[in-house]
């Protein structure tokens, strides 16, 4: 959907306002800095979640843009766009039932014809599919029948074998169960038969997989939900082994939470498996990564540079970069490409901090100077770092600004129809 020509052609439309920018800014850095932060920019990349490539909505309305993919190929296609804007979206999180690849390998080749791997696969016992023996009504490894069990296990062992045939190495385990009512449930035998299940599900995974078990405080439940906070989550991955961690979609805590601290801890104890980026002012709003809280998402990549190189782990491939949003007023490629960018500025800006002056200033409780040298990182303006790694990686100096030029939108509703449905949330 983007041709090279098109591509150099906006490149030198903006090269000159651009190399202004990033001169200055190089200069103000230091090349060093500057070039090591470039690096680690062009290495980094998030998933894109293949139920976000349509028109959300809510209990209340769903008002469809038009043009969104109506199969998983149209999808792949719609990732491999962002990618090729971008850079930074080499990689696709499936959804099961949602996105089943009919041909495993077909459609790893063709998410390959797009430079795209494939992330994290995750499973769905949160609604009841068309034909399905037992339903999930009042959840799914929690509950009391363990036919409904056996059906959740082997539902999760099916988007393993998925995964297998498209080269993912992991598998997110976000569960809705819990109950709404005071009384409804008991907590401990809803907790060890979901660590059961979780355990039978575990012992499914290839040698070198990984599983995530995502948290989240409440919704579709609305008094407790069965794995419903980071604690909870690290007993499970605790528990179960090795290859088991936990999962932070950063919607999924209560108001006000420190998510930062949450990240540090698990960090620490080498059970951080990976995210899911997406801004929230309420509840699990699913809004555009840093559009509501860019401070606590800089605040987050300031303890997962210091984290992850306190583990020696590799910042691009150490833990899973994912997204979770629901378009439900902007155009899902342009809110997903806006995500991108800001889960990259706040990244660029941890690697900014001076880290030496930081632990000085904690050491002396000099608690101003600690905020000064956080807040000098955050409020420098890193986005023509961000444009010169993109220019170094093949992609648009404006990414947002290419879509909106060579009117994608228009072209996918010319092709694919204004009443064009994705399937996801
Ligand atoms: C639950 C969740 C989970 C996905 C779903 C689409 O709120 O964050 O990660 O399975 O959204
Ligand atoms: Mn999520």
């Amino acid at each position: 959907m983007i041709e090279p020509y098109q591509l150099s052609h906006h490149n030198a439309q903006h090269e000159a306002a651009h190399q202004r920018k990033f001169t200055f800014l190089a200069e103000e850095l230091g090349s060093e800095t500057a070039e090591r932060i470039l690096a680690r920019l062009i290495d980094f990349q998030i998933a894109i979640p293949s139920w976000a490539l349509g028109t959300g909505g809510t209990r209340f309305g769903r008002f469809a843009g038009g043009g969104e993919p109506r199969s998983l190929e149209e999808k792949i296609a719609d990732v491999g766009l962002l990618h090729a804007l971008n850079k930074s979206s080499g990689a696709i999180s499936l959804h099961i039932p949602w996105d089943i690849p009919s041909d495993g390998e077909a459609i790893k080749q063709l998410a390959a014809s797009h430079g795209l791997v494939f992330d994290a696969m995750n499973s769905n016992t949160f609604q009841d599919q068309a034909g399905q023996a037992h339903s999930y009504k009042f959840g799914s490894l929690q509950h009391t029948d363990a036919r409904v069990r056996k059906q959740a296990v082997e539902h999760n062992i099916d988007v393993i074998r998925h995964g297998e045939a498209l080269g993912s190495k992991s598998l997110t385990v976000w569960l809705s169960d819990g109950s709404s009512f005071p009384g409804q449930l008991s907590f401990r035998k809803a907790f060890e038969r979901t660590l059961d299940g979780l355990r039978e599900i575990y012992a499914a995974l290839p040698a070198d997989w990984k599983i995530f078990v995502e948290y989240k405080a409440f919704e579709p439940n609305f008094y407790s939900t069965t794995v419903g906070d980071w604690g909870q989550s690290y007993l499970y991955a605790s528990k179960l082994g090795p290859k088991a961690y936990t999962l932070v979609d950063l919607g999924h805590h209560l108001p006000n939470a420190n998510i930062e601290q949450i990240v540090s801890l698990l960090l620490m104890e080498g059970k951080l498996g990976g995210f899911h980026f997406n801004d929230s002012k309420y509840g699990d709003d699913d809004l555009t990564a840093g559009s509501i809280k860019p401070y606590q998402l800089f605040l987050i990549f300031n303890e997962l540079a210091d984290g992850m190189d306190a583990r020696g782990l590799d910042h691009a491939t150490g833990l899973g970069w994912m997204i979770d949003a629901s378009h439900n007023v902007k155009d899902p490629l342009e809110d997903l490409l806006q995500s991108v960018e800001a889960i990259k500025l706040a990244y660029a800006q941890a690697l900014l901090v001076d880290r030496t002056a930081l632990e000085n200033a904690r050491e002396n409780n000099d608690v101003a100077a600690a905020q000064e040298i956080l807040q000098a990182a955050f409020r420098t303006d890193l986005r023509p770092l961000l444009a010169e790694a993109r220019l170094r990686a093949g992609a648009a100096i404006s990414p947002l600004g290419l879509f909106r030029e060579q009117q994608i939108r228009r072209k996918l509703i010319e092709t694919r129809g204004l009443k064009a449905v994705a399937t996801g949330l």
